[in-house]
């Protein structure tokens, strides 16, 4: 057998212990090397579909993730939600609420939930997600990735996904205002939460629906109207995500997006740990760089050439400062 395919053979064959650890493996400080060779067998085998989930804090992200997973798992399809909080200093508290936790059943090996808090490390959080992302994508259908969305993170998470849906409250007032103005990246598809609270809810989407055609590059987004814990408008939602996501597969235009995203990825990756002159270098094609790789390979591939080269560039070099690490985690990169 192909020995990656082997390799991901056996990822599927540990289990859920074994996704966990490696996983864990992916996350620490310096990633494990047989966990990065598993990222980029997978990148290579895309099987399932990313849907990013974003919103503002409590727009009700993960109760809509709830809603989906019992949907998704009833079409025969098999699912993982990766949690990532963008904040480093979360008190570690459950990311999906517990509500979820609850309706999730231990014993299902089509489901996945993992949890990751993107500290504050070199690569910054679409980093940490991306191999984990890679890896839960060439052994799950669906990859439900739930970060909040407010300014970059809900970028990382678009790199990240197939698809991207943006849960809006109905209190969600200032988001009109982005959307006129144009300052807001556009999902496919919005949803429109909480409709169980009644007219704010009907207000707040019709309002979103004109912002939206008034929007001079005319995409046609779809807003959907649901109320997760009642099961309102769900159903169609999954009709719509699927359908989206089989037109993709069937132009091929997922392929191009995929590739377009992961090089916005990978330099934004590069952007955070060496700032513009990292990216410049990069490039420049000064850097040794290979493109097959996955975003983080690539990343981790670029970023000891960067380090050598940034730093031995330096004639005399600066003192190390209170332990900060000298090259990368640039405080003007964030
Ligand atoms: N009435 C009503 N409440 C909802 C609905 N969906 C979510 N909520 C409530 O809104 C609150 C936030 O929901 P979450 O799903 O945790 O929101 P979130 O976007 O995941 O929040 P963070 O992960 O903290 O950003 C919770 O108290 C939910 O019970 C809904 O359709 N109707
Ligand atoms: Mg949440």
């Amino acid at each position: 057998m192909d020995p990656e395919l082997r390799l991901l053979e056996q990822l599927k064959g540990s289990g859920k212990p074994g996704l966990a650890r490696a996983l864990s493996l992916l996350e620490a400080e310096e990633p494990d090397g047989e966990a990065l060779r598993l990222v980029e067998c997978a990148h290579r085998r895309p099987r399932g579909r990313v849907i990013g989930i974003t919103g503002a804090p409590g727009a009700g992200k993960s109760t809509l993730v709830g809603a989906l997973i019992p949907r998704l798992r009833a079409r025969g399809l098999t699912v993982a939600v990766l949690a990532v909080d963008p904040s480093s200093h979360r008190s570690g508290g459950a990311l999906l609420g517990d509500r979820i936790r609850l309706a999730l059943d231990p014993e299902d090996e089509g489901l996945f939930v993992r949890s990751l808090a993107a500290r504050d490390r070199l690569g910054g959080l679409a980093e940490a997600a991306a191999g984990g992302v890679a890896l839960l994508r060439a052994l799950f259908d669906r990859v439900l990735v739930e970060t909040v969305g407010i300014g970059q993170s809900e970028r990382e998470v678009e790199e990240v996904s197939d698809l991207v849906v943006l849960a809006v409250p109905p209190e969600a007032g200032d988001l009109l205002q982005f959307i006129k103005a144009g300052v807001l990246e556009i999902p496919d598809l919005i949803a429109v939460t909480k409709t169980d609270l009644g007219e704010r809810a009907a207000q707040a989407a019709r309002a979103l629906e004109a912002a939206l055609a008034a929007r001079p590059d005319g995409r046609r987004i779809p807003v959907h109207r649901i109320a997760a814990p009642r099961g309102d408008g769900v159903d169609q939602l999954v009709e719509a995500l699927e359908r989206s996501g089989a037109d993709l597969e069937r132009s091929g235009a997922i392929e191009a997006r995929r590739r377009m995203r992961a090089e916005a990825q990978f330099l934004r990756m590069v952007r955070e740990a060496f700032g513009r002159l990292g990216v410049e270098l990069v490039q420049s094609g000064s850097i040794d760089d290979d493109r097959n790789r996955s975003p983080s390979g690539r990343f981790h591939h670029v970023s000891a050439r960067l380090r050598a080269r940034l730093l031995g560039e330096e004639k005399t070099p600066p003192p190390a400062q209170d332990g900060r690490r000298q090259a990368g985690r640039g405080e003007g990169g964030r």
